[in-house]
This record gives structure tokens, C-alpha cells and sequence, in this order.
């Protein structure tokens, strides 16, 4: 048994209570109530609302910027309209279209002849976004600034965005400069007017490229809206924009990586109190909720992999998931848990000899079972999710064009 005394001592007191309270209410409502409200507890970023305003004047890059977070390109529908002609002369909303909670704005630029300052705080709602992006081009303007003032009046957090940042550096390749230093001469450039002002000396501004979400600032902007926002809300921007650039990727695992000790413990706590074949089988639903979830999150969609060589699509981790559902994939899942469960419990004696079919193992061996599980899955899905990106949606960078990559 003394694979089980290290693993009970591994548990924080914290898991430990929150198992107990699950197991108490395993017994008071039973196990399936249990997954419920575990599925719940990791579901609750999707009936969170996020409304993002966007503001600047036009042809700054804001259409293109709303179309990278939506995962559209122009044109498709749903899309924002990007180039000449848009003015953008009243407020519009684009719903995210892999999650409707989140909206964006698209607000007129402040100063326009239709908005001028005296009417665009009663005219454009603000107040009810929970963060703000001010787009500009070479200098921020005095409106701009003026916005920002005001958003600060009532607390709400912004930011500064310069965006088209590439265009930049493919300037500099042009001119025969070194691209590596484009960007602190851009924000060097800026730098001396924000300078001059109190209020953008404080601000943040980020130098990002909207076409090409890889490059620049986009991550470090993504930052700044986790520490100014709800993390419920942060965590719904993160599990639906597409993985339009590496790191957005890492963040998303940091982020599908904090829940594996939520069903870790919950699938504990259903084991705990164990009904053969019935506890396993709602853990192991419990597990194909989380590792779909993964998939979502990470983009990985059969239509792009279909689209990746034979060699690539060969390498892909995620393809023994992605082609079963209903039985099969529990019997698979059941298969790789055994197999988990071999390593986990060599030295458990106990737990060694009765059958894992009949799941009567014990809840903390089922709490490392579970994680270690979790844990490999998700690893191997990012690592497709980088293969995917690296690709397709790279790829597709080089292709001519205008087109968004996401
Ligand atoms: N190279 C490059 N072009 C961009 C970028 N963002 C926008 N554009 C182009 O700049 C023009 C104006 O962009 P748009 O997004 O419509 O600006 P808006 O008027 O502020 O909504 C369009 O032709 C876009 O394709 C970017 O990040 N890089
Ligand atoms: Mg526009």
C-alpha cells in the first residue's frame, strides 16, 4: 500500500476538503448529480457575457483586428467589412460565432462629424463594455485621448493599439534595415508623443498586426485584458478564439491544464463512493466532456486535418479521438485507462488485483489515474494543435493575399 499512503499525501488539504464535500454529496445525491455539477462548474465560462468596444478612427485596422478574434475572413458572413467605404458611422455588433456571450463593438471614431465629443458618451454606450481597445495610426489623437479620459472617468479598463505592424517590417526588409528592431522603433516613435500626456504615459499601447496575428504584441495585449477583465470572462475570449498564433496556444493549455484538478477530483469523489461499472462509465464521460473540450479549444477540426498531407496527419495524436464516438470511444478510453492505471497502482497492491473494469479502486488512485490521463491527452493535443497551426494556418500566411489568418 505504499503507492496509496504517497499518493494521499500528495493531495493539498484543499483537494482533500473539496473531494470530501464532493463524497458527501455523492452520497446524499449520488453520483451522476456529481458530474453534473462538475460539468457545470468547468461549463460556467459559457454563460458568461464579455462585451469588447472597439474605437478609432477609421482604416486604423479595427475591422481586420475584430475578424481575427471572430475567426472569420472578410467576406465570409458575419464578418466585419474591412477597406474602403466602411466609415463605420454607427455603432456595430459582431457576436462571436463559436460563442454568442461574447460580442464586440465596433464604435464610431470619437470627433466624426456624426459623434462629436459633446454626444459620444450618451450616443456610444461604453459603460456597458468590460474592456476597451482604442485603435490609431502614426500618433494618438487628441480624441482618442479624450476617449480614453473618459473611460478612465468611469473605470474601464483599455488599452492603445496600433496595429499593422507587419506592414512595418516589410518595410524595413524592403529598405534593407533590420526588421528585428521595427518594432521598438515604432513604439519609439510614439513613445515621444505619449510621452507628453499624462494620460497615455499610463496607458498601455500594443503594436500588433491584425492580418498576421503571429506577430507582435497580440499575446501581451491578450495579458492585459486577463488582468482587467473577470478570469470567467477571460476564460471565455481564450476557449473561443481560434489558436492564431503559438502562443495563444500555450495559453490556452495553461488554461485547459488549471481544470484537470477539477475533474480529477470530482471523478475522486464518484469513485469513492463506487457502484461497479456505473461510476467508471460517468467518469469516463466525464473524461470525453473534458477531451472534446480540448479539441474545441485547440481548433483541431477534421475539415483542417483533412486538408494536411498524409506524413502530418500520421504525426497527429488527436486522430484515435477524432474518429470515434459513442461506444468505441469508451471502449478506447477504458483501454488507455488500464493502461494508465497499470503504471499508476503498480505498488498498490491492493488496488493491482481487482479488476479497474469493476472501477472498485480507490478515490485517490482514481484522482491520479484521471489526472495523469488528462495530463498526457492534453500535452499530445497541443502538440497537434502546433502541428495544425504550423500547417495550415501558417501556410496559408505565404498565400498572396488579404486574407485574415485564423
Ligand atoms: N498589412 C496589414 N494590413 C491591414 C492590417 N489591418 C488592416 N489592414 C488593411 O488596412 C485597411 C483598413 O483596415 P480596416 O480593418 O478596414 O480598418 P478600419 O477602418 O479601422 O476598420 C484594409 O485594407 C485592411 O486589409 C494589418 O494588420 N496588416
Ligand atoms: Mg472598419
Amino acid at each position: 500500500m505504499g503507492q496509496m499512503s504517497s499518493c494521499e499525501t500528495k493531495l493539498t488539504q484543499e483537494e482533500i476538503r473539496e473531494a470530501q464535500d464532493l463524497k458527501d454529496r455523492v452520497e446524499n445525491e449520488g453520483p451522476e448529480a456529481i458530474a453534473k455539477h462538475v460539468r457545470e462548474n468547468l461549463d460556467r465560462w459559457k454563460k458568461e457575457e464579455l462585451k469588447i468596444g472597439i474605437s478609432g478612427r477609421i482604416k486604423t485596422g479595427k475591422s481586420t483586428f475584430i475578424n481575427a478574434v471572430l475567426g472569420l475572413r472578410p467576406n465570409q458572413p458575419g464578418s466585419a467589412k474591412s477597406g474602403s467605404g466602411n466609415t463605420t458611422q454607427n455603432v456595430t455588433t459582431y457576436a462571436h460565432p463559436r460563442n454568442k456571450q461574447i460580442v464586440l463593438f465596433d464604435f464610431p471614431g470619437v470627433g466624426t462629424e456624426d459623434h462629436p465629443k459633446s454626444k459620444y458618451m450618451t450616443k456610444v454606450n461604453t459603460s456597458e463594455c468590460d474592456y476597451f481597445l482604442i485603435f490609431f495610426d502614426s500618433v494618438i489623437s487628441d480624441d482618442d485621448i479624450w476617449l480614453a479620459e473618459r473611460l478612465k472617468e468611469i473605470n474601464k479598463p483599455y488599452c492603445f493599439v496600433r496595429s499593422m505592424i507587419d506592414q512595418d517590417i516589410q518595410n524595413a526588409e524592403f529598405d534593407g534595415k533590420n526588421s528585428d528592431t521595427v518594432l521598438e522603433e515604432v513604439r519609439e516613435n510614439v513613445q515621444t508623443s505619449v510621452a507628453a500626456n499624462n494620460i497615455t504615459r499610463h496607458s498601455s499601447i500594443f503594436f500588433i498586426s491584425g492580418r498576421y496575428t503571429d506577430i507582435g504584441e497580440f499575446p501581451q495585449l491578450l495579458t492585459h485584458m486577463e488582468k482587467n477583465i473577470s478570469s470567467l470572462k477571460f476564460e471565455s475570449i481564450l476557449f473561443s478564439i481560434s489558436a492564431i498564433s503559438k502562443e495563444v496556444i500555450e495559453k490556452k493549455y495553461q488554461k485547459l491544464k488549471s481544470r484537470i484538478r477539477i475533474v480529477s477530483v470530482g471523478a475522486a469523489a464518484i469513485s469513492a463512493e463506487p457502484i461497479p461499472i456505473i461510476d467508471l462509465l460517468i467518469n469516463i464521460n466525464l473524461l470525453i466532456h473534458e477531451l472534446h473540450h480540448y479539441i474545441d479549444t485547440f481548433g483541431i477540426t477534421m475539415d483542417k486535418i483533412e486538408s494536411l498531407p498524409a506524413e502530418v496527419k500520421e504525426r497527429l495524436n488527436v486522430w484515435s479521438i477524432l474518429t470515434k464516438s459513442g461506444k468505441a470511444l469508451v471502449v478506447f478510453i477504458i483501454q488507455q485507462i488500464e493502461k494508465a492505471a497499470a503504471v499508476a497502482v503498480v505498488e498498490s497492491v491492493a488496488d493491482f488485483f481487482i479488476p479497474i473494469i469493476g472501477s472498485l479502486i480507490s478515490a485517490p488512485t482514481t484522482y491520479f489515474i484521471v489526472k495523469d490521463f488528462l495530463t498526457k491527452y492534453l500535452d499530445q493535443m497541443k502538440e497537434d494543435a502546433i502541428i495544425v497551426y504550423d500547417n495550415v494556418l501558417h501556410a496559408q500566411k505565404h498565400l498572396h493575399t488579404d486574407t485574415q489568418v485564423c
